[in-house]
């Protein structure tokens, strides 16, 4: 990983928990964002969604104060999913929010209420565009038309569908201000980098934002995550990896061993789109030892909403944000800001780090002290119980012969207790070496 790219990812490495958003007209059908490729619709068939929308209860300034009270330094929304419908102002199109109901660029009052509350904003942006004329049909397994016969023959001008994809990006980064990060998705089969003209691209980006942040899907999303894990990436690599649904093992590393920044991806249910019988929600507990997880392991987690037709975040989504909001709240110090720890993984829980403080994620209740496995007695200074603050005794081990190795604090006012813990969920402890 070269310097330019430590230097932007900073603020998105110490960011660690952002929010993604997956909105558009196919939140009408309500089955998730694919929906007109799995019910093979035309376009004809699809617009009556962009007809019909009418988001009457938009109001990103809720989203954006939601997302502060859940502990989300950033933000990411689809000004365009692979239906080719924008929720910006394009002047390259009328298949836009402004020619809907709404009747209003929504991404700019997404950015607006996103900033005003301080949290960091980014754009997702599909590669793939099921409306434009020119993207391909027949043969394309990620198209709603794929292998219809009369597409077989259709002449189609690539280079004009990159010329106005490559036009809507520019508008992107040149009508609203400074973005933090552009989220592009995806590439597949030979649909990757210099068949989108990604060099060009990305330098065009770079002039007009040159600290923007971006993810990797230009080039590639698979198996060794695109060119980015070499040590001198290309200018369309991208700045972070984005595992999809999926926590890398070990973090992830480039030809050098050298960690690079990451990002997983994650719904909250199992669509990313508005979806209504979709009730399968990740309880919070789950979802809290997720983002630890990625901490970790050095990576961020973006984790998605699907609002509704009308603009409302789910129910279940909110409930879920407040429950993370209240944990982050007492214990945000142990993600923000911190990574990879130098003691290995402990049996009981995870640990995570920032410069000399580490912090213990302890899951599994000790049948006595505590063994903070991997530090020594003589290096442990001070412990705390992060979410109150209050100072930690050193606990015992009853058999101290076996354990000379290791440190033992109590949860408890006896050395050698600590049943239960106090928060079932994460007990963080605060350690100073
Ligand atoms: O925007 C979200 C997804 O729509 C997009 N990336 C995230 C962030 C994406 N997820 N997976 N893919 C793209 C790859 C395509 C997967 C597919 Fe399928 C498998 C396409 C068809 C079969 C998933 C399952 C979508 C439809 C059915």
């Amino acid at each position: 990983m070269n310097q330019a790219i430590r230097e932007r990812t900073k603020w998105f490495m110490d960011a660690r928990f952002g929010m993604f958003i997956h909105w558009g007209i196919y939140a009408i059908p309500a089955c998730g964002e694919w929906v007109m490729s799995q019910r093979e619709m035309t376009n004809e068939e699809y617009e009556q969604y962009f007809q019909e929308f009418d988001p009457t209860a938009y109001d990103p300034k809720e989203w954006a104060k939601l997302a502060k009270r859940a502990g989300m330094k950033y933000a990411v929304l689809t000004a365009k999913h692979h239906d080719g419908f924008c929720l910006f102002d394009s002047a390259l199109t009328d298949y836009k929010a402004t020619n809907t109901k709404a009747g209003r660029d929504l991404v700019r009052e997404f950015l607006d209420a996103f900033r005003a509350e301080g949290i960091r904003v980014g754009l997702y942006f599909s590669l793939i565009d099921w409306h434009h004329p020119d993207f391909p049909k027949y043969g394309d397994r990620h198209h709603p038309m794929r292998n219809q016969e009369r597409y077989k023959d259709a002449q189609i001008d690539f280079d004009r569908y990159l010329d106005f994809m490559h036009g809507q990006v520019k508008e992107l980064v040149t009508n609203y201000g400074k973005l933090d990060l552009l989220w592009f998705d995806f590439s597949y089969d030979n649909m990757r980098g210099e068949t989108w003209r990604a060099t060009e691209l990305i330098q065009m980006v770079r002039k007009y934002q040159p600290d923007v942040v971006i993810d990797n899907r230009l080039e590639g999303s698979g198996e060794n995550h695109g060119s980015i894990a070499t040590v001198e990436p290309l200018i369309c690599s991208g700045d972070f990896a984005s595992p999809e649904q999926i926590i890398p093992p070990e973090g992830i590393i480039d030809e050098n061993g050298e960690h690079i920044p990451w990002e997983l991806c994650a719904t909250m249910n199992n669509h990313w789109g508005y979806c209504n019988f979709d009730h399968e929600y990740k309880p919070a507990d789950m979802l809290i030892r997720k983002l630890v997880e990625c901490t970790s392991k050095g990576g961020n987690m973006i984790l998605n909403v699907g609002p509704d037709a009308k603009g409302r975040i789910p129910k279940e989504s909110v409930q879920i944000l407040e429950e993370i909001g209240a944990w982050m709240e007492r214990n945000g110090e142990s993600i923000y800001g911190c990574g990879i720890s130098e003691i290995p993984k402990p049996e009981w829980g995870r640990y995570t780090q920032n410069a000399d403080t580490i912090y213990a994620h302890v899951y599994e209740a000790p049948l006595g002290a505590l063994p903070l496995y991997g530090i020594a007695p003589d290096r442990l200074e001070k412990v705390y119980y992060l979410a109150d603050g209050s100072e930690m005794t050193r606990g015992e081990a009853w058999n101290t012969v076996l354990f000379q190795d290791v440190a033992f604090v109590s949860l408890g006012a006896n050395p050698v207790f600590t049943y239960p813990l106090p928060d079932p969920i994460d007990t963080v402890l605060k350690i100073k070496i």
